[in-house]
Formats: C-alpha cells, sequence, structure tokens
C-alpha cells in the first residue's frame, strides 16, 4: 500500500487529503473543491488510499449476460437512443419465448447473473414479467436475476394500479434477487426537465430504491453525468445517495455513467473526456465513503479507461456482458462482450488481483467448467 505524501499541485486540496487521511466525512464543499480541481493526480491518489484501504489490491469481476426484452418505451428522453415508441418499426418487443431462449444463446455454466432491463413499455403487464422471471428461474435455477430500474419499478407499479412495496414483493417473489443502478440520472430537477423529462423525479427514485431496501432487496446506484449538469448537481447527487445509503445500507455498488450522445436529442453535446471519466470515479471513491464498491463499467469508459480506473478508486469493473444494447444505441464504440480472460488481463496488468464475484459480492469458485458459490 502507498502511503506517502504526493506533491499536491493544488494546495487548496491539502485539508482534504487530512480528512481523507483520517477518515473523515467529506463535505459539499470538499466535493465541489474535488470536481473544480483540475489536479487529477492528487485526486486520484486520494481515492487510491481509500481503494486500497478497503479492498486492497483486490478487484472484482462477474460472469454475466445483459438481457433487454424490449426498447418499447412511452417516455422519449432525450438522454436515450435506445427507447422507441411502440409504431417505430425499428422497435423489437421479445415474446416470453425468445427472452429465454435469448438468455440461453452462447449459454456457459459460469454465468452468474442476468442484468435485466428494459423500456417502459404500455402493454406488458406485471404479471408478463413475473412470468419471465418465473421462466428465467426455472431454466437457469443458479443464475442471479439483477433486474428492473427504479424507474421501471415505478412504472409497472402505476400501470398495475397497486403499491411500490406491492410491486417489488411480486417480483421479489417471482424470482428478482436484486436491482441494478439505473435511472437515477441526475437528480436535480432543472436538469431532469432538460434530459429525461418523463421519468419519475429524483425523489421518487430515492422512495422506490428505499422501500427495494427496506424489503431486503439489495440494489445499485448510478449517476449520468456529461451532459447540462454542474458541479453542484453532481455533489448533490451523490450526498441524496449517500443520505440514503446511512439509513438503508442497501446499495452494494455505485456506478458513475458517462452520457453517450450519438443518436439522441441531445447529440449536440460532446462526449466525455478520459480525465473526466476518471475524475468522476475518483470523486465518489471519496465522498461516498458508505458506499462499499465503486464500478468501472467497461462497456461505457473503454477498457482502457476502466483499467486505469482501477487505481483512481474503482475496485470492480462490472462483467463479461455478452449483448449490450443502450450504450451502443448511443454510440459506444466498444465490443460488445469481454471474455473473462480478457477481464483478468486488464486487472493482472494494473497490479490488482482479480477477485471473481457472485452479485452479491460472494466468491465465485471455478472449477473447470462448472461454478460453486461459497457462502
Ligand atoms: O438506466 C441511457 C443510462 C443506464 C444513455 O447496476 C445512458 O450494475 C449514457 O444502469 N448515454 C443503463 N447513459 C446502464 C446501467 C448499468 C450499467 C452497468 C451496470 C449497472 C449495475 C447498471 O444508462 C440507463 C441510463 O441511466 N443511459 N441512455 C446514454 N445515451
Amino acid at each position: 500500500m502507498f502511503s506517502g505524501e504526493p506533491i499536491f499541485d493544488d494546495a487548496r486540496l491539502r485539508p482534504i487529503a487530512d480528512k481523507v487521511r483520517a477518515g473523515e466525512r467529506l463535505s459539499h464543499e470538499d466535493g465541489l473543491a474535488l470536481y473544480r480541481t483540475s489536479d487529477l493526480l492528487a485526486v486520484g491518489w486520494m481515492a487510491n488510499l481509500v481503494r486500497e484501504r478497503l479492498h486492497g489490491d483486490r478487484t472484482y469481476f462477474n460472469v454475466n449476460r445483459h438481457i433487454n426484452p424490449t426498447d418499447v418505451c412511452v417516455a422519449s428522453c432525450k438522454l436515450c437512443a435506445f427507447g422507441k415508441h411502440k409504431k417505430d418499426p425499428t422497435a423489437y418487443t421479445w415474446s416470453l419465448d425468445e427472452v429465454w431462449h435469448r438468455a440461453g444463446i452462447g449459454w456457459t455454466e459460469s454465468i452468474t447473473e442476468f442484468h435485466i432491463v428494459g423500456g417502459l413499455h404500455p402493454e406488458l403487464t406485471l404479471d408478463w414479467y413475473c412470468e419471465m422471471l418465473r421462466g428465467l428461474k426455472e431454466r437457469f435455477p443458479q443464475v442471479h436475476l439483477k433486474a428492473f430500474t427504479m424507474v421501471e419499478i415505478a412504472y409497472l407499479a402505476r400501470r398495475d394500479k397497486r403499491s411500490i412495496a406491492d410491486t417489488l414483493v411480486k417480483l421479489r417473489d417471482a424470482g428478482m434477487d436484486s436491482m441494478p443502478g439505473g435511472g437515477a440520472e441526475i437528480f436535480s430537477e432543472r436538469v431532469r426537465r432538460i434530459i429525461c423529462d418523463h421519468k419519475i423525479d429524483g425523489g421518487e427514485w430515492i422512495d422506490v430504491a428505499r422501500q427495494a431496501h427496506q424489503l431486503g432487496i439489495k440494489s445499485n446506484c448510478t449517476m449520468l453525468y456529461g451532459h447540462v449538469e454542474t458541479e453542484e448537481d453532481r455533489v448533490d447527487h451523490l450526498l441524496r445517495l449517500r443520505t440514503l445509503q446511512e439509513e438503508t445500507g442497501g446499495f452494494q455498488t455505485y456506478i458513475p455513467l458517462a452520457f453517450h450522445p450519438d443518436n439522441t436529442a441531445l447529440s449536440h453535446i460532446d462526449r466525455t473526456t478520459g480525465f473526466s471519466d476518471l475524475k468522476n470515479i475518483a470523486v465518489a471513491r471519496l465522498l461516498l465513503d458508505n458506499i462499499e464498491h465503486i464500478k468501472a463499467y467497461w462497456v461505457m469508459m473503454t477498457p482502457r479507461i476502466a483499467q486505469i480506473a482501477l487505481r483512481f478508486g474503482a475496485d470492480d469493473i462490472d462483467g463479461t456482458v455478452v449483448e449490450e444494447k443502450i450504450y451502443h444505441d448511443a454510440g459506444a464504440t466498444t465490443s460488445q462482450s469481454l471474455r473473462r480472460g480478457e477481464l483478468l488481463r486488464l486487472i493482472t496488468e494494473a497490479g490488482r488481483q482479480p477477485f471473481e464475484r457472485d452479485t452479491l459480492y460472494r466468491p465465485v469458485e471455478r472449477n473447470e467448467s462448472t461454478f460453486t458459490i461459497l457462502v
């Protein structure tokens, strides 16, 4: 572990470094200072200190497959290139049989997680989704189903005239094991009116997450950055996540998501840079002192930047993914999947120790083509 003192270009970071070394919680003003400085190496050094304090060299990854059953969506969010109107000739909705069939394409015993999200389809009922989950569990009993964003839950509850809690319980009973972190975007109402004005507001997103956590359902959380948000909006978003985590402890991982503008109504916005991608990882590690894991999602930030992020605060690099649509519709040029061996190479080359996990961060022990989860 590196404990030496780096040379800070920005002296304003010194009091923050003192707090980080002492394990003290950072404030809103500290968050702003971290976002505003161009001394990325100093911010990365501090984030790496925290990362190594929590996880040493351990770097988590998993073997997963994304499943997006439909891109039909009643919300036409400006930020999104994935959702389509149901009359759009290019829109798709898989039948239940297609979902189950596609889940098994290229199937290997080593897959431990299906990551399932889709558009807000006006006709797919809660019962349909429950049937989908039951069918997946029947066919792939050992696979963890990480399914549905807070936004999808709120929509399904409204559509089915049920409470959020009832909706969550029905889905959990049908096989939903945990929830991904998408759809949070950024909580600022000013920004949401511009990028996703048809979506639930930030307060509702937090409320669905709270209710899921209270039912014992773990989730992840995200923030979409690199569009029209300010530094204050980012810090405010992170601190609202930190406050909920203080209350429920239900977030496993935070994933900063860089906005991809291609094919969206905001295509005039420039893509994020490697500098800001690394900054967002590092600041999150420093502000979110009560969320255990920070994920560098390679699909979004490219395997190259994700690898460097492993020394800027990230301890997780996500998984094999297999078939990704949301970012690729928005112009991502990364591949659709990485093999397990490629993930191992990225991690070890960065001087880190690969640790294959299941969705709940339990170790996965491999025995040739089979695997067991060590509890
Ligand atoms: O919910 C949509 C965002 C999310 C765009 O929980 C966009 O483990 C950038 O949530 N540019 C999907 N972002 C991805 C996601 C995720 C990914 C990996 C792991 C986990 C996890 C969660 O991406 C959406 C939305 O917030 N998004 N459109 C776009 N054009």
